[in-house]
């Protein structure tokens, strides 16, 4: 990887992922790339180039990756779970069509793409709890579609990333984005309305984890990979009263109450509660650093101080 094009840089994924690799391959060299309305702001866009890139015009994805000399693309364009079943052809347009479009462009430059799956492209009929790396794929929601087209169309490596929670920027319209919104109401003294039922385990991932695993992969030794599909990656499963407890040993009088809605849990009781992550630990040495205890103490530490609190 010599120069990189971060397609979403400014989302949940892509704002942090551009800030570390900068940090690691320099800060002229990693494309921050965007699309109007979502320009890169702050250090984000004091640090190096950025360029817009949006996935649905392969034109002008095409024209950054001539201009920039660009041989490895991550491509973080998507929406999420929640908001693509309310807009399902946007979701196709942006998934599907937008990876369609980066493949092309990657054959036709010859640069490798990071693409990332996610839990959600597994449904009712996976075995829920370990869920194996090789396993039946049939979710319902059109996130989840489009997560398993993404899987079929793409030889390239790529991992099926859990719900992944982060201090710096806010996701929007996840099924697992409670177990962020939990800590602002934590740090804000606030009560917590929960939208899922005690019980509901999916998995997560902290950020700094999440990072590791997109660069690790693509820097991973090609011959020692026996899969050429998404790999599952695993960090910890927890559900609501888990989190909860956690937070409450640093904030006693935090509280949580329950109002479920039917959407997020209907798509979270399809999802898997623990996936079995052995063949990425096996074939790329996939290990990570923050389990809930840990990960609980950074959140706070580092929300309250964003929010002076
Ligand atoms: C979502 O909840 O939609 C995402 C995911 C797990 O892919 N965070």
């Amino acid at each position: 990887m010599e120069h990189i094009l971060i397609i979403g840089a400014t989302g949940q994924i892509g704002s942090e992922l551009t800030m570390e690799l900068r940090k690691r391959y320099g800060n002229t060299n990693v494309v921050a790339g965007y699309i109007p309305g979502a320009e890169p702001k702050g250090e984000l866009k004091e640090s190096g180039p950025s360029a817009i890139a949006d996935v649905t015009d392969a034109q002008a994805v095409a024209s950054v990756v001539k201009e920039y000399h660009i041989d490895t693309i991550y491509n973080l364009a998507a929406l999420l779970s929640v908001v693509a079943e309310s807009k399902p052809k946007l979701a196709w347009k942006i998934g599907i069509d937008g990876l369609w479009n980066v493949l092309e462009v990657a054959r036709e430059y010859g640069c490798a793409v990071f693409t990332p799956s996610s839990i959600g492209s597994f449904g009712e009929a996976t075995p829920h709890v370990k869920t194996p790396q090789d396993t039946i794929q049939r979710p319902r929601t059109m996130y989840g579609v489009t997560k398993v087209t993404t899987e079929l169309l793409s030889d390239y490596y790529y991992t099926r990333f859990p719900g992944i929670i982060s201090n710096v920027t806010p996701p929007g319209g996840g099924t697992t984005d409670y177990a962020v919104d939990i800590f602002y109401s934590a740090v804000k003294g606030e009560k917590f309305v929960c939208p899922l039922k005690p019980g509901t385990y999916m998995d997560m991932m902290y950020m700094p984890d999440a990072l590791n695993a997109a660069i690790s992969l693509m820097e991973a030794i090609p011959t020692r990979l026996k899969h050429r599909n998404a790999f599952n990656i695993a960090a910890m499963s927890f559900d609501p009263e888990e989190i909860c407890r956690e937070i409450k040993k640093h904030v006693p009088d935090f509280e949580m109450v329950y109002e479920i809605d039917p959407l997020k849990q209907s798509i979270a009781d399809s999802w898997p509660d623990s996936l079995d992550d052995s063949c990425a630990r096996e074939e790329w040495d996939w290990k990570p650093q923050y389990d809930l205890e840990s990960m609980t103490v950074d959140m706070l530490e580092k929300l309250r101080a964003k929010l002076n609190k």
